[in-house]
């Protein structure tokens, strides 16, 4: 058969670049990539990583088979019935010995790009009954979850800065050019910024670092790691000081202006200067502008997540917006409106839950069902948590050896559990622990469709994805997986489990009450066809979305039968208002002052002492063109090059060190310890040094040759530490990391 053009979307990273690729199905090769020139949103745009789908499916390392340890450290194949089989019995086995809390599950981000791995965690979790519950989100965007869901209602509904229409954006703790965005799913954030520039606007980029986007910006602001709250509160006091407070239609449905303006007042910006190290006067110049200007956005990323205040910055950012008029307002921080209907307005929600149970090791509470990543080993370490240790666990496309905090402290304590199973693609520094490792199909094997970024989207879309090979025999689907372990835990089928997850969504979906009143739920489980897997969900929920054709073949509306049909996606338009009827408080409020963010205020009020004392060297983290976290560093095309991996340090604290360029440092941590390559570069604040994370592949037992001969590295998250949190969120502090450097 001659070679085929095919389209899809990239599924790397949240931008979801659509790309044209030209593809030869008989010998399964993928001859050419690239970016659509028809798709609304990235218009012909993609980056290196565009080849990471292709490569991670020829990648000789990959596992292909299910891989069970031996009693003498080797691995050998097994077959599914066996793996699962094995899985089922000793996790069990576990749970019936010492009750479901003793198994954990860790979740990590390739989740949120696959949507069978999203949309069938709930069958693994359903299986498994544990409160043990990890994942990448307490080393991420934990925070923004906390807050929004205090002052919305929703955790998931995230506002996004409306890139297009925008003529002001404050970009802190994010490097769009680099990540591409995040919470800003922004195909080439490069020509986004540039033209926001060429409209006449400004980019304000406040950041330890002199990043790629801080480089094309209007102005860049340094700050000292961790002290983003201290600003932020400096930020409010001026707008009320000045009388540039002016919510606009927001302020109909906003409650607690009262209690953030008397809580601000104690924060001018001369208060917060030896925290912060920024000039009063640049604050409130800057302030002024974003007042002035027509379409503003101040927008907060990972630098401002991850830090030892991440809710209350998080907070933060949004009540800037809100105190501004630019919530919900074209041009400033808007609402996506996802075709699957994740957002619709929906019954209002009581007071976020948190301390229903805690950690066995020190007491530390949940928050919304999630505890901290980093505490895992703890969790696990007999000496730690005693007889209530954890004593199971299942990674799910994670590498928290290299990802969550103290790596060293958790591969240690990997090996004290009875069990492990890791659903995975690679033998990793993580995976190297587990009893068995089940490797799923790689994404040109299955359908996909952006399920998570269509809410993330500074445009609204739509987008299915096709598979490119069939699925090599012997292999399986993600969710068909989790399905399996979720069903053999209940002693169920897991045809039964799909039918009863799709039988749930059904029954709030359809019939009385809901968006199609007149569809009954058995007509709308004939109309969506007996072919099982996530796709199925999908379209159930497109039919009835917010664009949806209400299960009527013969209406206009979106189903997955016409998204098929629609090679560069759908677009949807600009973003639109959605407030106040999205809201999911009662009575549809915004709470800008909630009591369990504001419970964090006094801990905040006294490190302000403290950090304005402080000059100690302080470590924060950036990412990298051409990497993925930990897992795209074994592919050729993107490994290749000199080290990555380097220390930044501005040359002032170069001199005082002994460092040079080329030259070698000791960077230690209350956890640990690295010996970096250095660069000495005038990028960096003095005082703060910057190391990539997802490196340290030089560890022992793993099979992944490229990254290992060519991307090794060191870990940063040896030297985060597991112990400190951002209280209300539970989330770990991966920036502003005191930190003694020396030359090596
Ligand atoms: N110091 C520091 N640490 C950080 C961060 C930071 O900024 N600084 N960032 C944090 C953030 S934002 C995140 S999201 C986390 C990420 O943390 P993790 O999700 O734990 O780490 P990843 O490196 O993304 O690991 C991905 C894993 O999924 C596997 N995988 C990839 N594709 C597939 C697939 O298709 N199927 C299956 N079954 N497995 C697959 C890979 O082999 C790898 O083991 O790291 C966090 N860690
Ligand atoms: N190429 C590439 N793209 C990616 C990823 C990747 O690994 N590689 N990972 C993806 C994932 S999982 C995520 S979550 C997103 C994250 O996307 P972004 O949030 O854009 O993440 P980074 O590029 O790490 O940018 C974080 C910035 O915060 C700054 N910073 C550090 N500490 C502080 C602080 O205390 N205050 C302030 N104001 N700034 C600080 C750092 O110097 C850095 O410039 O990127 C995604 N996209
Ligand atoms: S920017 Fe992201 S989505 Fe676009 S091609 Fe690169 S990795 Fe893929
Ligand atoms: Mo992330």
């Amino acid at each position: 058969m001659p070679s085929e053009i095919v389209h899809r979307s990239c599924p790397t990273c949240e931008a979801s670049c659509g790309l044209v690729c030209e593809i030869d199905r008989d010998s399964r090769k993928v001859l050419s990539i690239e970016g659509d020139p028809d798709d609304p949103r990235s218009k012909g745009y993609l980056c290196p990583k565009a080849w990471a789908m292709q490569q991670t499916f020829e990648d000789p390392d990959r596992l292909r088979e299910p891989l069970r340890k031996c009693p003498d450290g080797s691995w050998e194949s097994i077959d599914w019935e066996t793996a699962l089989d094995t899985v089922a019995a000793r996790l069990r086995e576990i749970r019936d010995a010492h009750g479901a809390d003793s198994l954990g599950y860790y979740i990590g981000n390739p989740t949120g790009h696959n949507v069978g791995g999203q949309l069938y965690i709930p069958a693994l979790i359903g299986g498994l009954g544990t409160q043990r519950s990890f994942s990448a989100a307490t080393m991420d965007q934990f925070p923004q979850n906390v807050a929004l869901r205090t002052m919305l209602g929703d955790a998931w509904m995230f506002p996004i800065p409306d890139l297009d229409r925008c003529d002001f954006l404050v970009c802190m703790g994010g490097n769009p050019l680099v990540s591409q965005g995040s919470l800003m799913s922004a195909p080439n954030a490069r020509r986004r910024l540039r033209d926001l520039c060429e409209r006449g606007g400004e980019v304000v980029v406040i950041d330890p670092r002199r990043s790629e986007t801080a480089e094309i910006a209007s102005q860049h602001v340094f700050i000292r790691p961790g002290s983003d709250a201290f600003f932020l509160l400096s930020v409010c006091q001026v707008l009320f000081a000045e009388g540039l407070v002016a919510p606009g239609r927001v302020g109909d449905f906003v409650d607690g202006l009262d209690r953030v303006e008397s809580l601000v007042a104690d924060f001018p910006p001369e208060a917060v200067e030896a925290a912060t190290r920024i000039d009063p006067e640049i604050t409130r110049a800057l302030v002024r502008r974003f007042a002035a200007a027509e379409h503003g956005a101040w927008y907060g990323r990972i630098g401002l997540c991850t830090q030892e205040f991440g809710t209350l910055a998080s907070w933060l950012v949004y009540v800037v917006n809100v105190l501004s008029g630019r919530l919900d307002e074209p041009g400033g921080m808007m609402f996506p409106r996802p075709a699957t209907g994740n957002s619709e307005p929906g019954p209002s929600v009581g007071p976020i839950e948190h301390a229903r149970y805690r950690t066995a090791a020190r007491g530390i509470p949940e928050v919304d069902g999630q505890l901290p990543c980093g505490l895992m080993a703890e969790e696990i370490e007999t000496a730690s948590a005693g007889d209530a240790r954890m004593r199971g666990l299942v990674t799910v496309c994670g590498n928290p050896v290299l990802s969550a905090p103290n790596g060293p402290r958790l591969s240690e304590a990997l090996d004290e559990l009875d069990f492990m199973v890791a659903v995975d693609i690679y033998l990793n520094e993580t995976t190297r622990h587990a009893d068995v490792i089940l490797p799923s199909t790689v994404q040109l094997e299955h359908e996909n469709y952006d399920f998570l970024f269509q809410t993330t989207a500074v445009r609204n879309f739509a987008r299915w994805s096709p598979r490119f090979f069939e699925p090599e025999e012997g292999t399986m689907d993600h969710w068909r997986i989790l399905t399996e372990i979720g069903a053999r835990m209940q002693g169920v089928s897991w045809e039964q489990v799909d039918d009863l997850m799709l039988g749930g969504m059904l029954a709030q979906m359809v019939g009385p009450d809901t968006g199609c009143p007149d569809v009954s739920p058995e007509a709308a489980r004939n109309a969506l066809g007996e072919e099982r897997g996530p796709l199925r969900f999908i379209d159930a929920m497109l039919r009835v979305g917010p664009y949806g054709d209400k299960f009527d073949p013969e209406g206009e509306g979106l189903n997955l039968a016409r998204l098929r049909e629609a090679p560069h996606g759908v677009d949807l338009g600009a973003l639109e208002r959605r407030l106040p009827e999205a809201l999911k408080t009662p009575g549809r409020r915004i709470d800008l002052a909630p009591d369990y963010v504001l419970q964090d205020i006094p801990r905040l009020r006294e490190a302000l002492a403290t950090r304005s004392r402080e000059d100690s060297l302080v470590l924060v983290g950036r990412r990298q063109l051409r990497n993925m976290n930990s897992w795209l560093h074994n592919l050729p095309a993107l490994a290749s090059g000199s080290d990555r991996c380097r220390l930044l340090v501005h040359s002032e604290d170069a001199k005082r060190l002994g460092l040079s360029s080329g030259g070698h440092a000791r960077v230690r941590s209350r956890s640990g310890e690295v010996i970096a390559l250095c660069e000495v570069s005038d990028e960096m604040m003095p005082g703060v040094v910057s190391l990539p994370h997802g490196f340290g592949h030089a560890r022992e037992g793993t099979r992944l040759a490229v990254a290992q001969s060519q991307q090794a590295g060191v870990s940063s998250n040896d030297l985060t530490d597991e112990q400190v949190l951002d209280v209300p969120s539970g989330t770990h502090v991966a920036n502003g990391i005191p930190v003694v450097v020396e030359s090596a």
